[in-house]
């Protein structure tokens, strides 16, 4: 039960309420440039149109950060401004008084969060939700993020803790570039686009040092590595090595300069990303390599200190292996053939994969039925179609165990003992809402993730916001917004859904069509809301529209990458690899039967790929749940990622989608400090010492009441006078606290109360 008490967060109420006015005064005779206004909040009326004009002049300025209530809405500059990312400016931002008087900016964001982990009573979890589409800026944000932390977080260390401080945060830092190095790649969105979703915890004592991190990804998009879409790209990290591999490696990975690879498309766009120096200094940081290193991380299991050359064996490996490719065989009976000139691919991929080569081969080739009760081998050949399958399949195999492995060296490296630290800022950084010429599962499951977030703002800012007005009895106009329940309905919901549907053409394993799920689709779910019209495609598909947008999925190979089948041979291939790395990502241990390697077993049914990412989403969400949120949207100007040119058709569009001037109407009119009843208590009951009162005074506010009593309300006769002169007393109050607003009960926001 909170107690909502009505005023600013920052500065005194008649400060705040007389530099508003003014402003909006100003706005309104057309004084004020309309780009001086920082909060959506002040834009009168709220519309879209006026919003959407604010944020243009802004832009127009160079000015890319603009507060919308409780929201942060960061434009995408698409060009380099160190300025406005310096440590000195984080630094004036980390020592403000009070940092939310300062320009908008994602310090003001961190600054709160890192502020609101000291509470008075117990530190809270607090998680910062980046959100936007694909190119909007979410992981650069969240990189920037990460190095505020890291600057702030080492200047409160105590001199003997600076080092060790400063090398866990160099750490922490340095996990980015390997992690985007793996998992990012070129799309047509965007050039650095995030194909993995990932949490960060950034963990923290009650001194507010940083003493460690851990990672959580999310569903590594690794159909990437063997099938890249047209003008799209592999992850960066294949283009960082071809690039940038020393004479010496060349030779030692088969890497000839110029040699063409089928999983290489267009290695001829340079970008930024193709650093190869960069992600082997951060590897070498974070522990992958050296006996040094080995000394720094005792932590380190003897089977992690691999060194990272092995893992680029393996990538060198892989890639020789998209440049093996079969043709078709005129007899059944017989294996289909490699293509001329592709012998020497198996060769070389079986030679940097440590595998035996003919073995190799006929993984590819020949499949192996057990059958009877005596479980008799049977072997039959694959055609040509199979074999590529058998390829691709070992390929992304080999990937996503590789970048798993990744993950958790990168984790065994920042990760602290869970006594050392209190309280964390989660950072959640994912793949953006997507929709390109073609769609499939990847982008059904990122877009869910992407449902799944606007859900969770709208639950816990619009909904619970509002209903707990009515519940505490508040005068409140209900502003009307847009729920995106019924297209998670349409994804999610029992006891037919989309993903339901899929998940039961797995089970089923029965021979299905693309035809046949699109047609089983429209008539399931025949009626719901959000199930678009798909009358202008001539593939099998079927039209989601999200609160976003609507995509337009390809039902082709979508329950086979549900599925995600892994033939048993191929994990007992990898097995018998003398690869050290391999050895470790695939050991040759019966008791650890994989899910793959179960799948493939088909007795047992296997956990489908939506129903793995359905659950990981969930235990997100409760994780976010269980934190003081905080969202920053990130907008993307315009969608050539070029400087200088706002479209407003399309940042109109990213306005709408996420919900955002009912965001500023509730933000506007709603009450911006939130308090529960005991950390209220807590923090202002030495306000009773202060004016001891008998009748009507402090002294009866709080004793009698306990947290789960109810609530101080505003209307309550019998309680108005100690509330007014709670009112009275708390500007004098806010400015003498020596900490600042205790996280779990203010809203970050508030520039603006409409109700004083
Ligand atoms: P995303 O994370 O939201 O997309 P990024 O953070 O990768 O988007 O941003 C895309 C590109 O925009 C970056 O590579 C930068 O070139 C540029 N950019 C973003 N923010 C800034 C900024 N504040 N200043 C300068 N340039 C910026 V995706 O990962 O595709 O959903 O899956
Ligand atoms: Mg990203």
């Amino acid at each position: 039960m909170l107690q909502q008490v009505n005023g600013h967060s920052s500065g005194t109420d008649a400060e705040g309420k007389a530099s508003l006015k003014g402003d909006l005064q100003q706005f309104l005779d057309g004084e004020a440039p309309l780009h001086q206004l920082d909060d959506l909040t002040k834009v009168n009326p709220v519309t879209l149109e006026t919003v959407l004009r604010c944020l243009q002049a802004r832009y127009t300025e160079d000015i890319f950060y603009t507060n919308a209530g409780c929201t942060l809405v960061a434009l995408n500059p698409f060009k380099p401004i160190p300025q406005l990312y310096a440590p000195e400016l984080m630094q004036e931002y980390h020592a403000a008084p009070q940092p939310q008087k300062l320009k908008p900016h994602i310090f003001t964001v961190g600054e709160q969060t890192y502020r609101n982990v000291k509470s008075l009573i117990k530190p809270i979890n607090q998680s910062i939700v980046v959100s936007g589409e694909s190119g909007a800026g979410k992981t650069w944000t969240s990189r920037c993020l990460m190095k505020f932390y890291a600057v702030v977080a080492s200047s409160s260390a105590s001199c003997e803790n600076h080092k060790m401080a400063e090398r866990i945060e160099q750490r922490i830092l340095n996990s980015n570039p390997v992690m985007e190095a793996f998992g990012n790649a070129c799309t047509l969105r965007n050039n650095n686009s995030s194909r993995f979703g990932k949490f960060i915890q950034l963990q923290l004592n009650r001194a507010q040092q940083m003493t460690g991190a851990a990672v959580q990804t999310y569903l590594l998009e690794k159909t990437r590595v063997a099938c890249q879409a047209s003008n799209e790209r592999n992850f960066h990290i294949f283009y960082q090595i071809c690039k940038g591999a020393t004479k010496d490696e060349r030779l030692q990975w088969y890497l000839p300069e110029g040699a063409a690879f089928s999983w290489l498309p267009n290695p001829e766009n340079n970008l930024e990303e193709d650093c190869f120096e960069l992600t082997r200094e951060a590897m070498l940081h974070l522990g992958i390599d050296t006996p040094t290193q080995n000394n720094i991380f005792k932590d380190f299991k003897p089977h992690r200190t691999i060194s990272k050359e092995l893992a680029i064996t393996v990538l060198a490996g892989l890639l020789h292996l998209g440049n093996v490719h079969f043709t078709d065989s005129e007899d059944e009976a017989q294996p289909c053939q490699l293509m001329d000139g592709t012998k020497v691919s198996v060769r070389t991929s079986a030679s940097l994969l440590h595998l035996q080569e003919d073995l190799l081969l006929e993984t590819m080739q020949i499949r192996t039925i057990k059958a009877g009760k005596q479980q008799q081998v049977f072997r039959k050949p694959c055609s040509r179609a199979e074999c590529d399958t058998r390829r691709d399949c070992l390929a992304k195999l080999i990937y996503a165990r590789l970048f798993n492995w990744l993950v958790s060296v990168i984790n065994s490296s920042i990760c602290a003992d869970s006594s050392s630290w209190t309280a964390f800022i989660g950072l959640l950084d994912v793949y953006g809402f997507e929709s390109f010429p073609d769609n499939s599962l990847e982008q059904l499951c990122i877009n869910y993730a992407n449902e799944k977030l606007q859900q969770h703002f709208v639950a816990h800012y619009l909904k619970a916001q509002q209903e707990e007005y009515a519940v505490e009895g508040l005068e409140w106009s209900f502003v009307n917004y847009q729920d995106n329940q019924t297209c998670l309905d349409l994804l999610e919901g029992s006891p037919i859904s989309i993903c339901s549907l899929i998940n039961e053409e797995c089970r089923l394993n029965r021979p299905s069509s693309a035809a046949q799920l699109q047609s089983r689709i429209e008539s399931a779910l025949a009626g719901k809301p959000c199930l678009g019209h798909n009358k202008l495609s001539r593939e099998p598909s079927f039209v989601v529209v999200h609160f976003a947008g609507p995509v337009r999925y390809h039902t082709e190979g979508l329950v086979e990458k549900n599925k995600d089948p892994v033939p048993p041979e191929l994990t007992g291939l990898l097995q018998q690899s003398q690869d050290p790395l391999l050895m470790m990502l695939f050991p040759d241990n019966p008791e650890e039967k994989t899910q793959e390697e179960l799948s493939g077993q088909s007795r047992v049914p296997a956990l489908t790929v939506v129903s793995k990412f359905k659950a990981s989403l969930e235990q997100l969400l409760q994780v976010l749940h269980s934190t003081t949120p905080h969202y920053i949207r990130c907008i993307k100007p315009n969608s050539q990622s070029k400087p200088q040119t706002f479209l407003q058709k399309e940042v109109l569009s990213q306005l709408e989608a996420c919900g955002l001037v009912e965001t500023i109407h509730i933000s506007a009119a709603g009450f911006p400090i939130r308090v529960s009843h005991q950390n209220f208590v807590e923090r202002y009951k030495l306000l009773r010492r202060l004016r001891p009162r008998t009748s009507s005074g402090l002294q009866g506010l709080c004793p009698a009441r306990g947290p789960s009593e109810q609530p101080l309300c505003a209307k309550d006769a019998t309680l108005q006078p100690p509330l007014q002169d709670i009112l009275h007393a708390l500007p004098a109050l806010i400015q003498t606290a020596t900490t600042p607003s205790d996280p779990a009960e203010t809203t970050q926001v508030p520039l603006y109360c409409g109700r004083t």
